[in-house]
């Protein structure tokens, strides 16, 4: 029997993009180098068939375009994030005026298609200068964060409702400090506390300069790519495990932006292994003072864990997983391509729980998708045909419906992304998007699930 899944009046339908993945001329118009373009100089062989940031799909030259497919595709809503490195090169100091002209650009051409612009501050691309400084570990980058956000906010707010502090802080932590994906690309848990730390303060920093500015109407808020965390049994030892996961992947973020503290059973193991970071007094009152005014929720798979099988080498180097073993649950779906399990379900738990233990905040889906890796042979008459991710996307939003329909305060969701981009090490490897790019030719085709979702973006919904 089929279903009608329709959503609130006014729900965001879009998706979500950051600079870095997406613009290109990284270093056109006076842009300064960001740890990426960096990285890449230094060791090009890290990122997948060579391919740095230099190559996406351009959408520093061809926003106009792209914002008419947005809009052809029924978005009434876009995330993008703003480059710090090209608004303000080095980080710090002079404005650069081309980049100013180029965000006022993309701003107004998404009001004039109909298209909300939620921009965020910070997605993964610290500027050089700031990171060879030692990035949020050092106060002062924390400050220098707080000026570009307020310029931001001066600059743009008058049309920017919507605003974002940081994307998914924790992984610049765990990618750059202890896991080898991300630059500065080193392994020191001691360091990893303290640059989660000062972005924690970075993003209460950008929230208090926000408030002062009261901006009417507009909001900020954070995003955070949380996983609901299943242990493998209700033996104690399982449970302990996955209560440390939960404090590490999901409450060190969580908790000081939601509710303005941390919580006292992650204190309590940091201080046990000597590695709570150096802090004030005074800023676990700004922490508390910004807290945020909604919450963007990426969702891409749960995480299973399983008590600790061996104990850790005591000399080695101590990181989160000291207190647990991530498993793959035998019969899981796997996304084969990133090796993700496909767990609709999870998108559901979720959002019961930031109704259950955060106050019901206003949330939206800010990040949901499905990688797949070379999508070329999936085209017929000239597209792809990814009926994969129509269902990826399908079965995750009747989740989303049946958290609505139970008081979760859901008010959108933005698909991960609007067209193929470059991603990270993984560059080209894995394709997201709604939309196929050519990379030879920079050519623009809508798949099957750009259509697909453009009817159910200008339905509100869809019947199943
Ligand atoms: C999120 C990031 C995005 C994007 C996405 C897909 O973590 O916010 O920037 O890259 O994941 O992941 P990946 O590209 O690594 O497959």
């Amino acid at each position: 029997m089929s279903k009608e899944y329709r959503f609130p009046e006014g729900f965001w339908w879009g998706s979500a993009t950051s600079a870095v993945q997406i613009e290109g001329a990284a270093d056109e118009d006076g842009k300064g180098m960001n740890v990426w373009d960096y990285w890449y100089q230094k060791e090009p062989n890290r990122f997948f068939n060579g391919i740095g940031s230099q190559v996406t799909s351009d959408f520093y030259h061809r926003y106009k375009e792209d914002i008419k497919l947005m809009k052809e595709l029924g978005h009434n809503s876009f995330r993008f994030s703003i480059s710090w490195s090209r608004l303000i090169p080095g980080g710090t100091g002079k404005v650069n005026e081309k980049a100013v002209e180029f965000y006022n650009n993309v701003i107004n051409e998404l009001l004039e298609n109909g298209i909300e612009p939620f921009a965020t501050l910070f997605h993964f691309d610290m500027p050089i200068e700031m990171q060879n400084i030692g990035g949020f570990e050092n106060r002062k980058v924390v400050e220098y964060f707080a000026e570009y956000a307020k310029t931001c906010f001066e600059l743009f707010g008058d049309r920017v409702k919507r605003w974002i502090t940081f994307n998914e802080p924790i992984v610049p932590v765990l990618g750059g400090y202890l896991y080898n994906f991300h630059y500065p690309d080193i392994v020191d848990f001691k360091r990893a506390v303290q640059f989660g730390y000062g972005t924690v303060l970075a993003s209460a920093r950008a929230i208090e300069e926000f408030k002062k500015l009261k901006i009417n109407d507009a909001k900020i808020g954070i995003v955070l790519n949380l996983s609901p965390v299943y242990p493998r049994s209700n033996h104690p030892a399982d449970l302990k495990a996955a209560e440390l996961a939960d404090l590490f992947h999901n409450r060190s973020f969580l908790d000081p932006s939601v509710k303005g503290e941390y919580p006292k059973e992650l204190v309590e193991v940091l201080k046990a292994y000597n590695h709570l970071p150096e802090y004030k007094e005074e800023d676990l009152e700004l922490i508390k003072d910004n807290t945020v005014q909604y919450l963007g929720v990426n969702y891409y798979q749960p995480l299973r864990v399983k008590a600790k099988e061996n104990m850790p080498n005591p000399y080695g180097v101590f990181t989160p997983n000291w207190f647990y073993d991530e498993y793959i649950m035998p019969g899981r779906r796997m996304n084969p391509y990133r090796g993700w399990e496909i767990y609709e379900k999870g998108i559901y738990d979720l959002l019961k729980r930031i109704k259950d233990e955060y106050g019901n905040i206003e949330c939206f889906i800010s990040e949901n998708g499905m990688g797949v890796e070379g999508e070329e042979r999936f085209i017929k008459d000239g597209i792809i045909q990814d009926d994969y991710r129509i269902e990826f996307i399908k079965e995750h939003l009747k989740w989303v419906h049946k958290a609505i329909e139970e008081g979760c305060n859901v008010k959108g969701y933005h698909v991960w992304t609007f067209m193929d981009n470059w991603s990270w090490l993984n560059a080209y490897k894995n394709r997201y998007g709604l939309v196929a790019i050519d990379l030879k030719t920079q050519k623009r085709t809508i798949k099957k699930s750009g259509y697909w979702f453009k009817e159910v973006a200008e339905n509100n919904g869809f019947v199943d």
